[in-house]
């Protein structure tokens, strides 16, 4: 086992990504450091960092408990020590998150009052559907009246003090759900007043209940919910609601006459318009030598453009630096989240342009483009321009594509899942597969989220658990760069179907194959669901709860799992968060600091159940983590089952505890 373990650290090619391992392989010895060289050299990481019995909180610190030092210098013992960093790690979630959604929001709100000239509604009727859903009034009102309030609600959200309620929280998700909240305390006004507060809350001195700073996190994580649905709703608003489309991904989507732009990041406000400018600067590029230009994607905004534009995802997280060692990456434009600060110092040894973008996610060294929605075609144009020049600077000698690419249909919101269920039952859709899974077709659904993480090799758990849960009827959906390895290995086609899916879940694929053969256009459906970007988890949740509201229960009783196999960020730990908050089990495959204390860990792991019905699970083992999965779903489902026979054969209604 310990040999197992120091060989599994010692590999450089810590990948099952075909296209990745041939680039490490390839530039193996040639000096270029990628984040798999540096994870070896990190070794052996801090065990008191890792199990998050470290506390940076005050400069007394850092205390660490021992087996000498039972508390930090002011007394606090391990579970406040752990009970605290992990709601500050929530609160990096949640901030990136929010600032995220509060920059959609803003610019939707200078779309309403007509301030800027290269952004629209694009999807009306969207919006129409999402000011509904927050109860405000849509008859006889233009539709940027009405774009008006949705922004100052979303913006009351992002800022009221007290007395109402998050409306995202309140109109999105099932009414049981909330009063839970408000019995618990953790309903939150809004998200910078909680922000605020358990900042407040964590400082040197203040709360050293672990229950309560627990709470408090779970608090946080809702916010982060918030922060992301609205960054789903009014990205949907601004540049329409995704539908299936087809692509390619992974390396071998680079061309090697064009000029090839990766846009990386998050926000697709700054990616669309890069999108958007690229296809009418065509001429420009071939005036250049090249034979047009080629956008593709990495990370969420990949997802973001993929989803809404067809745009070949290139890779996922962990091989961002990878993709420039291609040598045929003319500018990687980046905007928030995520960006590893390693990929200017790769990008200095081949022609790359790193262009940064934002005023507050810049890199040393980089090309830097103050974005800016009021000039944003401009500034998209002025971004091309760049690569296009630096195109010129190629060396073709450094060029090594590798010819891996798979096909991709991407493109499910939960509006167009919603459409593909309706081509069978029209009138109750969800019913699809709620009879699906009492008849025993599918066994429930599981969610795939988040991100890579080189504690474990990269896309190797994602892919293994996800092959693994298909074989047992299980149907997937995925987000993030849990979907971009899906994307990249091809499980997102219909091949995959044919090879990894159970007869069950085979078979409720190809019922909605046969009943949506002319909405297809000619394409088959794939083995796994792209739902989108990491913010759009609030559509993954959004499924979960219309499969509660079909069922007439709380969400704690749909046999619904979600899944962070390589999970990595502040952000992987706030989802997960309101995930067991808002009634999932929820699997980790990459062990987070909270073992240090059995106290918070067992919150996490048991009691969290017993008061929200979600719940997490660690396990790092793909093999023993898809089990797990499924038995936490068969729970679900076979409980189900005997709720909803006692409830009719006594005439009584369905039990609602899980
Ligand atoms: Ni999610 Fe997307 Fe990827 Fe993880 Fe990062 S890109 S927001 S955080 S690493 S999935
Ligand atoms: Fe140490 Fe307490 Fe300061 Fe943390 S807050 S660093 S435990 S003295």
């Amino acid at each position: 086992m310990a040999d197992k373990k120091k060989k599994k650290d010692l590999d450089r090619n810590r990948t099952v990504d075909p296209a990745a391992l041939e680039i490490l392989s390839c530039t193996e010895g040639s000096g270029v450091e990628t984040a798999y060289d540096r994870y070896l050299n990190m070794q052996p990481q801090c065990q008191y960092g890792n199990s998050g019995v470290c506390c940076t909180i005050c400069i007394q610190g850092p205390c660490r408990i021992t087996k000498k030092a039972s508390k930090g210098i002011c007394g606090a013992p391990a579970y406040t020590i752990v009970a605290r960093n992990l709601i500050r790690a929530v609160l990096g979630g949640t901030s990136a998150h929010s600032d995220h959604g509060l920059h959609t929001t803003l610019a939707l709100g200078e779309v309403a009052d007509g301030n800027v000239k290269d952004y629209g509604i694009a999807d009306p009727e969207k919006l129409k559907r999402l000011a509904e859903r927050l109860e405000i009034v849509t008859e006889g009102r233009s539709d940027r009246e009405i774009l008006r309030e949705v922004v100052d609600l979303a913006l009351e959200d992002f800022t009221r003090v007290n007395g109402k309620y998050s409306a995202w929280l309140e109109k999105s998700v099932i009414p049981q759900r909330i009063e839970k909240f408000i019995e618990c305390n953790i309903m939150p006004y809004s998200i910078h007043r909680t922000i605020a507060e358990s900042m407040a809350q964590t400082h040197m001195g203040m709360d050293a209940d672990p229950v309560n700073l627990v709470f408090q996190a779970l608090k946080s994580a809702l916010c982060d919910f918030v922060g992301m649905h609205i960054a789903t709703d009014l990205s949907d608003v601004l540049f329409g609601t995704p539908s299936p489309s087809a692509s390619e991904a992974n390396m071998g989507v680079l061309e090697e006459n064009m000029v090839n732009i990766a846009l990386h990041g998050h926000n697709p406000i700054l990616s669309e318009m890069v999108v958007k400018a690229a296809k009418e600067m065509q001429e420009e590029a071939r005036e250049a030598g090249a034979e047009g230009i080629k956008c593709m994607g990495i990370c969420c905004t990949g997802n973001e453009v993929l989803m809404r534009q067809g745009v070949a995802p290139l890779t996922n997280f962990l091989s961002q630096e990878l993709a420039i060692m291609t040598g045929a990456v003319d500018a990687m434009v980046v905007d928030i989240q995520c960006i590893m600060p390693g990929i200017q110092s790769v990008a200095e040894c081949y022609h790359t342009k790193i262009i940064t973008t934002i005023p507050n996610a810049k890199i040393p060294s980089s090309y830097y483009i103050d974005f800016d929605e009021t000039r944003a075609m401009e500034k998209a144009r002025e971004i091309v321009r760049v690569a296009i020049e630096t195109f010129k600077q190629r060396d073709p000698s450094k060029v090594n594509i590798p010819k891996v690419k798979n096909k991709v249909i991407a493109g499910f919101s939960l509006e167009a899942f919603e459409e593909l269920l309706s081509s069978v039952n029209p009138d109750e859709p969800y019913k699809v597969i709620t009879d699906a899974i009492e008849q025993g077709e599918l066994e429930g659904l599981v969610l795939f989220a988040g991100c890579n993480n080189l504690k474990v090799p990269h896309d190797e758990s994602h892919h293994t658990i996800a092959v693994e849960l298909a074989k047992n009827n299980i149907l997937p959906v995925a987000t993030g760069c849990a979907a971009g390895t899906y994307a990249k290995l091809g499980l997102l086609n219909s091949d995959a179907v044919e090879k990894y899916a159970g007869e069950g879940l085979k078979a409720f694929i190809n019922r909605l194959d046969e009943a949506n053969k002319e909405k297809l256009n000619g394409e088959k459906l794939p083995l796994i669901f792209h739902m989108g970007s990491c913010v759009d988890n609030t559509r993954a949740y959004d499924l979960m709860t219309a499969l509660a509201r079909q069922w007439k229960v709380d969400t704690p009783k749909v046999p619904y799992a979600a899944s962070a196999p390589e999970a990595m960020s502040e952000k992987a730990v706030s989802i997960g968060s309101w995930c067991v908050t808002l009634g999932m089990p929820v699997h980790v495959g990459v062990i987070p600091p909270i073992p240090g204390s059995p106290l918070v860990d067992g919150i996490a792991l048991q009691i969290a159940q017993d008061v929200y019905g979600g719940y997490f699970m660690w396990e790092e083992d793909p093999q023993e983590a898809a089990q797990k999965l499924l038995a936490a779903i068969r729970e679900r489902t076979w409980k189900l089952k005997v709720h909803k026979a006692a409830a009719e054969q006594y005439e009584t209604e369905l039990s609602p505890t899980w």
